[in-house]
């Protein structure tokens, strides 16, 4: 996106960047009064490999969003009780719906209703009777550029990995997913030792060089599954799914090691940096909140203890 980044498991990063998969389906939820109608728009996209569901209630609307998750809206405008408009400023009024695109299909051919529509942060106007392979493409379009969009807000832009956002996103659903299957979640915060001095004696960009050479070790080293995103300045978060407390702690040690040792280029040869690590393991109903509090005191914990180590 913003800066090449030479890691393999780009395409994870692009995964964990949505929270979904590039093979996942579009998610694509339809509002239209007419049942019959409804049923075969989802008939059509769902025959171009989407996941499409069909409602005729508007009242149904918000909980139909909450289950299925879409990510585009296709809304009929004229229905009884409640026209499309009224259902498009519900959906926005939700902050957390705001992003979502929405199409109207309707029969509406009138120039100032249809940009009465559109008032409402619809994203487009596709008029009835629509060829079948036209629908699919204008959902495709929009669904394609809503992944991307969704994927740019979500990556730090200096490392490309996570940000603070997207980690915390995914700290709660590995959170939730650890505590139903009761298996071992452990998370780690990382935070580069004196980095203040290495800004201070070989400049800014030096030191964003060294933000990146973490980033890239930590792409590099660790599993596909483990979550890493960059929560602050030149503090980094990792959660490692299925993993106990003792195997993190070794996987940390070593890569510590193995980040003190790497030659960190100046204007005149090279110098080292550190980092210091607290790790905490999730635990009965401990929340993503008390998770990253408990890590953030075992840093602390770290870094008053000398830096350069790992603290459980
Ligand atoms: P400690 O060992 O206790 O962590 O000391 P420290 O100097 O690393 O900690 P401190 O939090 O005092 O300093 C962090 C510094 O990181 C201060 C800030 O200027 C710098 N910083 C934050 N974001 C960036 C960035 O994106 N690029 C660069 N080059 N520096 C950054
Ligand atoms: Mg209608
Ligand atoms: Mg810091
Ligand atoms: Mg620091």
């Amino acid at each position: 996106l913003s800066k090449p980044i030479d890691v393999h498991g780009l395409a994870d990063l692009l995964d964990k960047l949505t929270c979904t998969r590039p093979s996942d389906p579009y998610r694509v939820l339809i509002l239209d009064d007419a049942v019959p109608l409804g049923d075969y728009y989802v008939a059509v996209l769902r025959d171009a490999g989407m996941l499409a569901y069909a409602i005729s209630e508007p009242s149904a609307l918000l909980d139909s969003i909450a289950t299925l998750d879409p990510e585009l809206i296709l809304l009929d405008l004229y229905m009884p009780g409640c026209n499309g408009i009224e259902a498009a400023r519900v959906v926005r009024q939700e902050e957390r719906y705001a992003g979502i695109p929405i199409v109207f299909l309707s029969g509406e051919s009138d120039r100032q209703q249809q940009l009465s529509a559109m008032g409402t942060g619809a994203d487009d106007f596709l008029t009835k009777p629509i060829p079948d392979v036209d629908l699919v493409r204008a959902v495709e379009l929009r669904v394609s550029r809503f992944r991307s969009l969704t994927a740019l807000i979500r990556q730090d832009s200096l490392t490309g990995l996570l940000n603070r956002i997207a980690f915390d996103l995914h700290l709660e659903t590995e959170v939730a997913r650890s505590s139903r299957s009761d298996a071992p979640l452990v998370l780690a915060i990382l935070d580069i030792d004196h980095f203040k001095r290495v800004n201070d004696t070989y400049g800014h960009p030096v030191g964003d060089r060294v933000i990146r050479s973490l980033a890239q070790m930590l792409l590099k080293r660790l599993r596909r599954h483990d979550v890493i995103g960059r929560y602050g300045g030149e503090e980094f978060s990792v959660l490692m799914p299925d993993t106990t407390i003792a195997a993190a702690e070794k996987v940390m040690n070593a890569l510590r090691e193995q980040f003190a040792l790497l030659p960190q280029p100046n204007a005149s040869g090279h110098f080292h940096c550190t980092f210091s690590a607290g790790l905490a393991e999730l635990e009965g109903h401990y929340s993503g909140t008390v998770l990253t509090s408990t890590a953030d005191a075992a840093l602390y914990q770290a870094k008053r203890i000398g830096r350069n180590r790992v603290v459980c």
